[in-house]
């Protein structure tokens, strides 16, 4: 018998839910950064074994928006729960039940679908915190499991996937073996470029930046990707900020991610930034739109 099924990764922001897609496919997809909010989309990767292919559902962390940037986020995240036969909703081990925990939790309440409880970074603290961090959970909603987990060091991965693999129903294969994510080379190119900008630049710079790939050419022959690529920021000071004294904070940021490129791609990459003002485009529907942030 073959089993297939989507399974929804749902979390407050920063618990760890791309560095655990990411420890599950195998290889790095979706960016991680150590602030809060950095995935934006609907992330899609594909685990296969002989019997079974797990797709897995990378999605923006919960909380409470307050622009039209973050509203889109979160209902992004609002609908992957919709779409998974399994749901994963993670929290952090070294933290107590957070507001946006509770706000997940809340759209929960109609989900027929088994949730498992995933407790991250668990290399961050003593074994005695977790079973009292459990029950606080516990008594919030009807977990079908607990896994205590670690991402960055691939603690308990094995066993949450066999319980995953034992739950879901029977199904074909939907994606090709040789697929791993349904995400394109331009949009992952995109994103490791803001992943630097997550990484990289501090205060709001992070929150205002949108990255659209101008034009991705590939040369076979050469085996070279060249890549022209905008960074959208909603001010002038922003702008200044990104592009650095002398233009140090663009290199860098280019830098860092066209070897991130070059590692998943297996290419050579040549890699143009470019900086520009886009007033207000966190607040605009059109321009969320035109982002891919937001669906039309
Ligand atoms: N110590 C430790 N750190 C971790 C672990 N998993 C993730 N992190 C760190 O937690 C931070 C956030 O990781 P992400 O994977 O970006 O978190 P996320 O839940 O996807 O965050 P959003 O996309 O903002 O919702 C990063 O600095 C990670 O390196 C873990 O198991 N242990
Ligand atoms: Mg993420």
């Amino acid at each position: 018998m073959f089993k297939s099924g989507f399974i929804g990764i749902i979390g407050r922001p920063n618990v760890g839910k791309s560095t655990f897609f990411n420890a599950v496919i195998g290889d790095k997809i979706s960016i991680v950064a150590d602030k809060p909010q950095t995935t934006r989309n609907k992330i899609t990767g594909i685990k296969n074994f002989p019997d079974a292919q797990l797709i897995f559902l990378d999605t923006p962390g919960m909380h409470n928006p307050k622009t039209p940037l973050n509203r889109a986020m979160v209902q992004t995240a609002r609908e992957t729960i919709g779409d998974a036969e399994v749901l994963l909703m993670m929290i952090e081990a070294n933290s107590d039940v957070h507001h946006n925990d509770i706000l997940l939790i809340e759209s929960l309440a109609e989900i027929k679908v088994p949730v498992f409880l995933v407790i991250n970074k668990i290399d961050l603290v003593e074994k005695k915190y977790l079973l009292p961090l459990m029950d606080k959970f516990r008594i919030l909603y009807d977990y079908r499991e607990i896994f205590p987990v670690s991402a960055l060091k691939g603690y308990g991965i094995a066993d949450l996937l066999t319980a995953i693999k034992e739950i879901l129903p029977e199904g074909p294969q939907l994606f090709p073996e040789d697929i791993f994510t349904d995400a394109t080379e331009r949009f992952i190119a995109a994103e490791f470029i803001r992943e630097q900008i997550m990484m990289l630049t501090s205060q709001e710079i992070p929150y205002v930046s949108a990255v659209m790939i101008d034009s991705f050419k590939e040369d076979e022959e050469k085996n070279l990707i060249r890549i022209n690529a905008t960074i959208n920021v909603e001010k002038e000071s922003q702008k200044a900020i990104m592009i650095g004294k002398k233009g140090a904070m663009l290199k860098n940021i280019g830098t860092q991610s066209r070897l991130n490129m070059e590692k998943l791609f297996g290419a050579k990459v040549y890699l143009e930034l470019f900086v520009r003002v886009k007033k207000e485009w966190t607040s605009s529907d059109k321009m969320l739109q035109e982002f891919g942030l937001l669906k039309h």
